[in-house]
């Protein structure tokens, strides 16, 4: 057979994203089994994770959070659906575009500020930054800088805990230029070979920094990968946070009860620049490219949906709103008032074998 060559046509989004920005039918059908409540508080976890974002860069701006800033809009129907689906004795290993899944985990918001900030109150002691949020208390191990170097951390984890005999699952967020470095694939291998209680979620938002997956992957459908290993795999909207909580939520189920390692592959597209440094349409997309995608926000769509079952009312989002909005609020004041790590502070967590 004939290899296929690299093609720059765009790959085409989920089948469910083609829609409006209206309520969708298979998030509504989803939407029908669940509790209200439950429903709620994963749109609440979106807005929170929205307006967070949305502050960290103002304060970015303003020159009050330093180094590299990596912003999370558009991504958030992922890391909310798939956190939704853990335990409090699982882990969580993450990117740096890490602040919506440790808000999602439930860390605490003045503390991840205070660590985008610098300060000593914050979550890795203000000594991370926005790249390295740590909090061991929720099971949150990174935030990691380079790329694709928490996949086989989470590899081992997941094995620590099956030799303990414990009954945790990990989950692995990495984005899609990831999977074509060497130790994705020895992660895999031996996750598969082992049968370790892991989920990969490969969050596709379809760019490595400047440069679209068309350009980068000789593989789309990048699931496939799984295949290589003999994994149980998945392919899911990301824009939908109820098909991911669904798609994780039976990947988790397969780790805890199997021992089943699980890759998934999440369709997404991030709405700001690669980081707070980068301008949001570069030369490699175009304004209109991102303008047609946010008419598939995933906070949009899925307020359109609660909205369409009477789950809720237009004025209970604006209080839902009003209510992250302060929490925010708060978390800024928090970090405001905290202090900086003291200088001697950098000799102290350094790993010296
Ligand atoms: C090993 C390594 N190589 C290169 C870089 C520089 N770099 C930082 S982010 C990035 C793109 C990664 O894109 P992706 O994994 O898809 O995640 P996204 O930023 O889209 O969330 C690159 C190449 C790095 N941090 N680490």
């Amino acid at each position: 057979m004939e290899p296929s060559g690299p093609t720059t046509d765009r790959v085409p989004m989920m089948e469910e994203q083609q829609a409006e920005t209206s309520p969708q039918p298979a998030q509504r059908t989803r939407a029908l089994r669940m509790e209200p409540a439950v429903l709620k508080g994963l749109l609440e976890k979106m807005l929170l994770i929205r307006r967070f974002e949305e502050k960290a860069a103002e304060l970015y701006s303003m020159g009050k959070i330093g180094g590299f800033c990596h912003l999370y809009i558009g991504q958030e129907a992922v890391g909310v659906g798939a956190i939704s689906t853990l335990g409090p004795d699982d882990y969580i290993f993450a990117s740096y575009r890490e602040h919506g899944q440790a808000l999602a985990r439930g860390l605490d918001p003045g503390e991840v500020m205070a660590e985008l900030c610098g300060k000593k109150s914050g979550v890795s002691k203000g000594k991370g930054g926005s790249m390295h949020l740590f909090d061991k208390r929720h099971g949150f191990l990174g935030g990691h800088a380079i790329v694709g170097g928490q996949i086989p951390l989470a590899t081992g984890v997941a094995f620590a805990e099956k030799y303990l005999k414990k009954p945790s699952v990990t989950l692995c967020f990495f984005g899609e230029a990831a999977v074509n470095i060497g130790s994705f694939h020895e992660s895999l291998n031996l996750a598969a070979l082992w049968k370790l209680p892991v989920v990969y979620i490969c969050e596709n938002n379809r760019f490595g920094m400047g440069t679209p997956i068309e350009r980068a992957s000789a593989l789309y459908d990048l699931s496939q990968k799984a295949c290589a290993y003999n994994m149980a795999r998945g392919c899911v909207d990301g824009m939908d946070v109820l098909a991911v909580r669904e798609v994780v939520g039976e990947a988790v189920e397969r780790a805890r009860s199997q021992s089943a390692p699980t890759l998934i592959e999440a369709r997404t597209y991030r709405f700001m620049g690669h980081s707070m440094s980068d301008p949001v349409h570069g030369h490699y997309r175009t304004k209109a490219e991102v303008e047609e995608h946010k008419r598939h926000d995933p906070i949009k769509l899925f307020t359109a949906t609660l909205e369409s079952l009477a789950v809720i009312t237009p004025e209970e989002v604006e209080e839902l709103d009003e209510k992250v909005h302060e929490a925010v609020e708060d978390a800024v004041a928090f970090s405001e008032r905290s202090e900086e790590p003291e200088p001697l502070e950098l000799r102290t967590d350094v790993y010296t074998p």
